[in-house]
């Protein structure tokens, strides 16, 4: 079996509570209405902003579903399934462009509050580049607890990478100034960087992450900086508010969604996108190192709307 194939079903079955709260209502209505009016319309509505599209996005996709539904003279209910999928295939689908990292001497700063899986994330990350033959180094800037220290030690040991890491305590921006100089001599193509994201209000998160980037760009100016926020997929409409709040102290070039296995508000990730103009440019499917790949708004969407009556 194909590592694709296998991630597919694995993101079918993870999704499978999403897919029951969204999919299987939409089904419902698209059967159950015999004709396309106001109240269609309406309840079409409703089961998008219950499974986590949240209101602007859903808005957008109802009228550009009205737009379509008219040019194309649709009467059946039915035929608005597939407008649907390919209406919200379309705002989701990422740009060619979106990992242009992986292609330059770059520097990955991954960013998110405690326990959304920032450092499990660059542990996946460290692998898959350095599948691709990539040099990867990774620096433990989370210096709060010693634990998140060996966390990412354990990572980097798995993916078979190096690591900068200090002591517990110590300045974040100095562990990153260790790690550009590192970067440099051994000639690394990419530097994943690991932050702490228990930082109490918005001024020391500000703080901390732009003297973090002021010694990127004076230490590893060459560097094509990459800004990821680490978001947890179950937390829903959560997510969004704190993706809100980070894009408010720092630049962020794209997303990686996490807990999409089991989580029944997978629909974030379609609101996520829509309502940030960032894409999710990952998703995590587990914990395991091969839980993470690269987002793909055609699989997502076609594992959300697989058959629902194959769900039990
Ligand atoms: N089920 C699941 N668990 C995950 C995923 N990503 C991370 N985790 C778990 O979430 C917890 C917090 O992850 P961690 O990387 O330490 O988060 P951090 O505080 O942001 O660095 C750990 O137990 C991870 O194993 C995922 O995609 N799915
Ligand atoms: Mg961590």
């Amino acid at each position: 079996m194909g590592e694709k194939k296998g991630f597919f079903s694995r993101l079918v079955s993870g999704l499978t509570k999403t897919r029951k709260n969204i999919a299987s209502g939409l089904d419902s209505i698209f059967h159950g209405f015999s004709k396309i009016d106001d109240d269609f319309y309406e309840e079409l509505e409703e089961i998008l902003i219950m499974g986590d599209l949240g209101v602007d996005t859903t808005m957008n996709i109802i009228e550009d579903l009205q737009a379509r539904v008219k040019e194309e003279h649709i009467k059946e209910p039915a035929e608005c399934r597939q407008l649907l999928i390919d209406i919200i295939k379309k705002q989701m689908a990422v740009d060619e462009t979106a990992y242009e990292y992986e292609n330059r001497t770059s520097v990955v700063l991954v960013i998110g509050v405690n326990g959304v899986g920032k450092t499990t994330t660059i542990g996946k990350l460290a692998a898959q580049l350095k599948s691709q033959n990539k040099k990867v180094i990774m620096a433990a800037a989370d210096t709060f607890r010693a634990a998140a220290i060996e966390q990412l030690t354990e990572w980097s040991n798995r993916a078979g990478v190096d690591i900068i890491a200090q002591q517990e305590g110590s300045d974040p921006a100095a562990v990153i100034y260790d790690a550009c100089q590192a970067a440099k001599s051994r000639h690394a193509d990419i530097l994943l960087c690991d932050t702490a994201g228990r930082l109490h209000n918005k001024k020391n998160l500000m703080n901390e992450l732009s003297k973090i980037r002021r010694v990127i760009e004076r230490e590893f100016p060459e560097a094509y900086l990459e800004t990821l926020i680490v978001l947890d997929g179950t937390t829903g409409q959560n997510a969004l508010v704190q993706a809100k709040q980070f894009k408010e102290v720092s630049d962020i070039s794209g997303i990686v969604l996490t807990k999409l296995d089991g989580t029944a508000k997978g629909g974030i990730a379609i609101a996520i996108q829509s309502e940030l103009g960032i894409p999710v440019k990952y998703i995590g499917i587990g914990e395991k190192i091969e839980d993470l790949q690269k987002f793909d708004a055609d699989s997502f969407v076609n594992a959300l709307f697989e058959k629902p009556e194959e769900d039990e």
